[in-house]
């Protein structure tokens, strides 16, 4: 016996993504149904690679009575009006939007990392997907804290353009091919040229200077791992199409050595150790696509601090970071609350 599970954002990036990692992970499902806007209804999706074709309907007439749990890739406006009355009508929502996650009586999941605290869905019927910048990160500072306490992360990103959605990756391939044959590359979605450049602004800007990105890695590192660590970021986008990378520096209480964090990092859930302090012995955002793992490459002591260590994460944004995140939650969801069979 399995779920009736909806897919909210069928036709987007991450909607794709969750329709495939459902059907490679085999979720437990007797019904699925997929939703997009009314103008995507009775357009086809493909269900992962299983051959099966799924047909969108329209989110704005679509009953969620009777439906276990719903994943919303919809962004924030639509997930306002949406969320509130899938999670009325008993249909539990894992939203990958950025509305509900700072609120404190919706579960912010990192199943690696809080497990746990999804026992608190009930007070909404709303659970939260972090920021895959986050997600990633978490999931690669989890065991270092767990095993020296982290005080402070300092984290420089290099964000991919599929973390502004499809029209952020249509920029980036036209300037590069505009660029090429000498025609103008004009910015659209981003505001400054994407291709052969780097950008360092993500969201909105705020009266701090900071950017909400920055902003979001801090204030959900907190409720997720430990709201007594510090967090500061800087958030870049670069012409990387898929995976994003971080350049993290962690202070911690007590000593870790690298060998040691090495050790810790091998073992933890979630997180890949590719390490070989050689050419090529480490990963970069092309290699972690389509992959499950947030992988660690370059971890070193950073002497210039009491109890230091630097390190490089890649992770696919759309995985991890999205997709792959909230199948995990309903896996998990499952697991501990609404048990079939
Ligand atoms: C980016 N991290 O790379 C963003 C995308 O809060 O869910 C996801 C934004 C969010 O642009």
């Amino acid at each position: 016996m399995g779920y009736r599970i909806v897919v909210a954002g069928a036709t987007g990036n991450v909607g794709r993504e969750v329709l495939a990692i459902l059907a490679d992970r085999e979720f437990p499902i007797d019904e699925i149904t997929v939703l997009a806007s009314a103008r995507s209804q009775g357009d086809e999706v493909d269900f992962g690679e299983t051959g099966r074709k799924l047909k969108i309907q329209n989110i704005d007439n679509f009953d969620p009575a009777g439906w276990d749990m719903a994943i919303f890739a919809i962004g924030s406006d639509a997930t306002k009006v949406h969320a509130p009355r899938f999670a009325a009508a008993g249909c539990i929502v894992i939203d990958n939007s950025s509305l509900y996650r700072m609120d404190p009586d919706v579960p912010l999941i990192v199943p690696e990392v809080n497990p746990d605290a999804i026992d608190g869905y009930t007070a909404r019927n709303i659970i939260a997907n972090p920021n895959c910048s986050t997600a990633q990160m978490v999931v690669a500072l989890k065991p270092i804290h767990d095993a020296a306490k982290i005080t402070r992360v300092v984290v420089a990103t290099y964000q991919s353009v599929s973390g502004a959605g499809k029209a952020g990756m249509d920029e980036l391939f036209e300037q590069s091919r505009n660029i090429f044959v000498g025609d103008s590359a004009e910015p659209k979605k981003f505001t400054k040229q994407i291709a052969f450049n780097v950008i360092p602004h993500i969201d909105s800007f705020l009266d701090d200077g900071s950017t909400k990105e920055e902003w979001k890695m801090v204030v959900e590192t907190k409720k997720i791992l430990d709201s007594k660590i510090k967090v500061t970021a800087t958030c870049v986008r670069v012409p990387v199409f898929v995976g994003h990378s971080e350049a993290l520096n962690v202070e911690m209480e007590n000593e870790l050595s690298a060998e040691d964090a090495q050790k810790i990092l091998r073992e933890a859930p979630g997180v890949m150790l590719v390490d070989k302090r050689e050419d090529g012995g480490y990963v970069t955002p092309v290699e972690c696509v389509g992959d499950y793992a947030t992988f660690v490459s370059r971890v070193r002591e950073d002497p210039t601090v009491e109890n230091g260590l630097a390190l490089w994460c890649v992770s696919d944004n759309l995985r991890k970071g999205a997709a792959l995140n909230a199948v995990q939650i309903a896996e998990l969801l499952g697991r501990r609350h609404l048990k079939k069979g």
